[in-house]
């Protein structure tokens, strides 16, 4: 059995220019395991604290120094001459020195990094791809080992595209039923499409944070027609073999118990809200809606359930922020249908995969989802297969940090088969 012999961290850049880390793990038998954690741009209240240095002399005080120190001078002393294999001691000991409920001491980005560096290390070791490690430490009983269904952001609005639209991400779904390698292929081509389309809308090409077009439309409810018109104009059919998708990410739109949207002059209370996301729904027969509502309005994502969920995943990303307390409320409210499940904002892997057992348990769709800004690492496609998630949500299917997750699980798509 392998042993930790040595950690390293260092500060490198994520896909906006900003500081993160990259942690790199290396065992006595000479496997090493690396890996860097993303950041998001929209992060919830509850979301694990990210620890920044706040010098304001570097990176605008996004420096990642103090947690690369937390991880040299606090965590790597603990867990060297652990079995790398045993992920359960391993985040143990990480979320024992850390001692708080939100990784304040530490920050979530030092301790995530060491985490998924000590699996990635520990899967070498085992000479096994990284979805085959990390599967062991799930439950497999009705689950199957096969990519996840895609869920493409083909227009970017709100915090990635400097506020052009209020909702965040406008999405493509390809049909389940279509192989993995074909789904993807259908992202390209109705990306290839929308591009013809804002052409002839006269409207730019300018693309935002996650490589979807970030056009400035007078109504959110226009970026479906755009890509309606994109999915037509290539002969495949909405409802059959693409759906659309949205999240809405309205903590970011909401003030003061109102939420304000550019599709009408007079704010919105939340049901009427709720009765915009029905006919948004009617006119586009929503498969998926993350985040309609801001991450404490309770009472307004029970109410939307009860009207759209029967052919509607409603998922929660901000509202549950993979955090256990948060998810066991929103299944006792009723809440939600479907999880985002993103690593960062609990800070371990296995705390992530635990948030993923109790929501399948509890009949949600899992959606695991990268961050905005994101690295090259691909370590979020292996976690989203070795749990058998539902959906992944990886952005466009451009730019080289997205492009390196759905290019992982092309090699995924292809180790599946040989199996
Ligand atoms: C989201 C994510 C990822 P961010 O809201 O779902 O798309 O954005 O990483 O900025 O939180
Ligand atoms: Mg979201």
């Amino acid at each position: 059995m392998a042993k930790i012999k040595q950690i390293k961290a260092r500060e490198i850049l994520d896909s906006r220019g900003n500081p993160t880390i990259e942690a790199t793990v290396i065992l006595s038998d000479g496997s090493s395991g690396v890996a860097s954690v993303p950041a998001g741009a929209s992060v919830g209240t509850y979301e694990a604290v990210e620890l920044r240095d706040h010098d304001q002399t570097r990176f605008k005080g996004l420096g990642v120094l103090k947690a690369i120190e937390n991880i040299e001078k606090i965590i790597a002393p603990k867990l060297l001459g652990m079995e790398a294999a045993k992920q359960q001691e391993i985040d143990k000991t990480i979320i024992e020195l850390d001692g708080t409920q939100n990784k304040g001491r530490l920050g979530a980005n030092a301790t995530l990094s060491v985490s998924m560096a000590v699996s990635d290390a520990a899967a070498k070791s085992s000479v096994l791809p990284l979805f085959l490690y990390l599967r062991q430490f799930i439950h497999k009983e009705n689950t199957q080992l096969k990519i996840p269904s895609l869920l493409f952001n083909l227009i970017n609005g709100g915090l990635h595209a400097g506020n052009n639209l209020n909702f965040q991400e406008f999405q493509i779904i390809p049909a389940t039923s279509k192989p993995y390698s074909e789904a993807l292929q259908s992202g390209i081509t109705i990306y290839n499409s929308l591009k013809e389309v804002l052409k002839q809308n006269n409207l730019p090409l300018l693309v935002g944070d996650e490589g979807g077009f970030g056009p400035a439309l007078s109504a959110n409810m226009e970026a479906f027609a755009l890509l309606k018109q994109a999915v037509a104009s290539v002969n495949l059919r909405v409802g059959f073999d693409v759906f659309f998708g949205l999240d809405a990410a309205a903590n970011h739109f909401y003030r003061n118990g109102q939420y304000f949207i550019k599709d009408k002059a007079m704010p919105f209370s939340s049901s009427d809200l709720s009765l915009y996301y029905e006919t948004l729904n009617k006119e586009y027969d929503l498969l998926y809606i993350e985040d309609p509502f801001f991450e404490d309005d309770w009472q307004a994502w029970a109410n939307l359930i009860t009207k759209i969920s029967h052919d509607t995943i409603v998922a929660g990303d901000d509202l549950i922020a993979t955090n256990p307390y948060r998810l066991q409320m929103a299944i006792d409210k009723k809440t939600i249908t479907g999880i985002i499940i993103k690593p960062n904002q609990i800070g371990t892997v296995l705390e992530a995969l635990a948030v993923v057992e109790v929501a399948r348990a509890a009949g949600l769709k899992i959606i695991v989802s990268h961050r905005s800004g994101e690295t090259n690492d691909s370590f979020i496609a292996d976690f989203a297969v070795a749990v058998s998630a539902d959906y992944v949500k990886f952005g466009a299917p451009v730019r080289g940090e997205r492009v390196a997750k759905y290019n992982r699980l092309l090699a995924i798509e292809n180790q599946i088969k040989i199996l």
